[in-house]
């Protein structure tokens, strides 16, 4: 059975592959076997989002897709940057410039919660579609550390570490990270996609 992972993040498609690749008859189809265009993410939650980026990318392709929408919401800022993560400094979704505004706006201050939110899209052409959330508690850092990663990772202590999400093997972000929580959440429809039982 053939699913696209409905991302053209490749940084994201990396983890989403590690995390999910391994379900028994499933091939994975990604942009580069399949270019896709860049959906419009035009909703106001990562939940719109997410069924949006799936749904349209099975009109175009007309094939099962795994597509996701993240974030990362900080509680002294109400929740921002969230839906807006990738873009927070601009359109051009440079993540340094992400990092340095999000310090920027965090000068000075002592709460520094934040949550990482992922919401996993499963939609199939028939018109069916399931939806999967993960979250990950931390912190902002007073300063980027590490290298490993992408986006706001060498800002984010996940709670109970002292590590930057940056500073730990790609295994151990895999192993708690939001993405994990919300693709493993869709493992069992995937499986049985894949089992011609859904
Ligand atoms: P696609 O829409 O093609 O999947 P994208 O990067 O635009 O790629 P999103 O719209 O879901 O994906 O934006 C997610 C942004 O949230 C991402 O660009 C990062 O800035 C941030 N983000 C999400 N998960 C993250 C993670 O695990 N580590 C660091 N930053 C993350």
């Amino acid at each position: 059975m053939k699913v696209l992972i409905g991302t053209r993040n490749p940084k994201k498609l990396e983890e989403c592959l590690r995390i999910i690749g391994d379900i028994p008859g499933i091939e994975w189809l990604t942009f580069r076997d399949h270019p896709f265009p860049e959906v419009e993410e035009t909703g106001m939650t990562l939940e719109e989002n997410a069924r949006l980026k799936a749904t349209s990318l099975v009109s175009v392709t007309k094939l099962p897709v795994l597509a996701e929408d993240s974030g990362l919401e900080v509680v002294a800022l109400g929740g921002a940057p969230g839906v807006r993560s990738a873009r927070f400094a601009g359109a051009g979704k440079d993540y340094r410039r992400n990092n340095e505004k999000l310090l920027k706006l965090l000068a000075g201050v002592e709460d520094r919660r934040a949550r990482f939110r992922a919401v996993a899209a499963l939609a199939l052409p028939d018109g069916r579609i399931w939806l999967a959330e993960g979250v990950l508690e931390g912190e902002i850092a007073l300063a980027p550390r590490g290298s490993g990663g992408f986006g706001y990772d060498p800002l984010f202590i996940p709670l109970g570490d002292s590590r930057t999400l940056a500073e730990l093997a790609p295994e151990e972000k895999d192993r708690i990270s939001h993405r994990r929580r919300a693709l493993e959440r869709l493992r069992p429809l995937l499986a049985s996609l894949a089992r011609g039982q859904l």
